[in-house]
């Protein structure tokens, strides 16, 4: 019985020594299976006490629920600090800096050509015109001729076109979109709608690309006036380029107005007094226009005897290049970011 007591005590200094020195809760389990499991060094002390007599075997057993008692409790204790210092690990090694800057969300923003068309289109609409859309594949009818441009018209080849057979082509500007607006209103009256949207030449370099937008108007009432148009156009180049802006209509000439003119705004770099940008006149051109050719009238199903009409004509890129500065026009169309982000 001496040799059984002491072997117990002996297992339970070891057990408590090594309980302090393992590491982790894996090692612990596994200390508790040496000792209490079934093939266990306690447990097998538990066995031989089958070889003690009755008065012996009470006292043993004390011993021994005492010592399963106390390394129970040890095994608690251990288990408790070994989860306090894995947490410990956990939170020096998973520590978060919540002082960092944290990354930035980029945004994008609408396309500087499309905020210029956006513009355009609120300045007139502003002033009563209504918005009006139509294809960008066009038949000839619509693109030319109802715009007093008959076959073997010479100005038909001053806008070298995308055809995709004989009759049907890429529109060369918006005009086919306020013809299709006078055949569908007439003879209500007034038409007065701006037609912005995307062309089509057959031209590539540094001021001309084979895709760009224009955004026209076209104005049709009773005794509309060249003042009228002068008026809208004054106020539009005021409001796109500054209050201080004065314009003046220079005598052109096209197919589908009669008379014609061009529009030059006054210099938005020098104000008028001359520069780089306005070749020393003091002047820009930002836009065609004139009254509506009385035959595009009538081929609108309006009377040409009845009502008059302004139109005016504009490209979207150059007023673009013109507000901002813009040196080749290619850029609008390059997609760069380092560009873009600039708007
Ligand atoms: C109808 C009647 C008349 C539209 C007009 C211009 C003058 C013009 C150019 C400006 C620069 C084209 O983009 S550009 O190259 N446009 O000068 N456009 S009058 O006249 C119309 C349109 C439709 C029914």
């Amino acid at each position: 019985m001496i040799y059984l007591k002491s072997e117990i005590l002996r297992i339970k200094e070891e057990a408590l020594k090594n309980l302090r020195e393992l590491e982790s809760t894996e090692a612990l389990q596994e200390l508790k299976v040496k000792i209490l499991g079934k093939k266990g060094s306690l447990t097998a002390m538990l066995r031989q006490m089958g070889s003690l007599s009755p008065e012996e075997r009470p006292i043993m057993g004390q011993v021994v629920n005492e010592v399963r008692t106390r390394l129970e409790q040890a095994w608690e204790e251990r288990s408790a600090e070994l989860d306090a210092m894995a947490l410990q690990r956990r939170l020096a090694t998973e520590r978060i800096d919540i002082t960092l800057p944290g990354t930035r969300i980029s945004r994008g923003h609408i396309h500087p050509l499309t905020q210029v068309i956006e513009e355009i289109e609120d300045i007139f609409l502003g002033m009563g015109f209504q918005i009006a859309e139509g294809p960008e594949i066009e038949s000839d009818y619509y693109n030319f001729e109802a715009l007093n441009l008959p076959k073997e018209h010479p100005a038909r080849e001053m806008q070298d076109s995308f055809y995709i057979t004989e009759e049907i082509l890429l529109r060369t500007q918006t005009s086919p979109v306020q013809v299709r607006t006078m055949e569908k209103l007439h003879p209500q009256l007034p038409v007065k709608i701006i037609a912005p949207g995307k062309v089509y030449r057959n031209d590539d370099d540094a001021t001309h690309s084979p895709m760009f937008h224009q955004v026209e108007g076209l104005v049709v009432d009773q005794g509309i006036r060249m003042s009228d148009l002068k008026g809208i156009l004054l106020n539009f180049s005021r409001e796109m380029f500054g209050e201080s802006r004065e314009i003046r209509l220079r005598p052109s000439f096209f197919p589908f107005t009669e008379p014609s003119a061009e529009v030059d705004v006054s210099c938005m770099l020098c104000g008028g007094s001359g520069c780089r940008l306005c070749k020393g006149t003091g002047w820009i051109e930002i836009l065609g226009s004139g009254m509506v050719h009385p035959k595009v009238l009538e081929m609108g199903g309006y009377n040409p005897q009845a009502v008059t009409g302004f139109a005016f004509g504009m490209g979207v890129e150059r007023i673009a290049i013109l507000k901002y500065g813009i040196e080749d026009m290619r850029l609008l169309f390059d997609n760069d970011l380092r560009f873009l982000q600039q708007f």
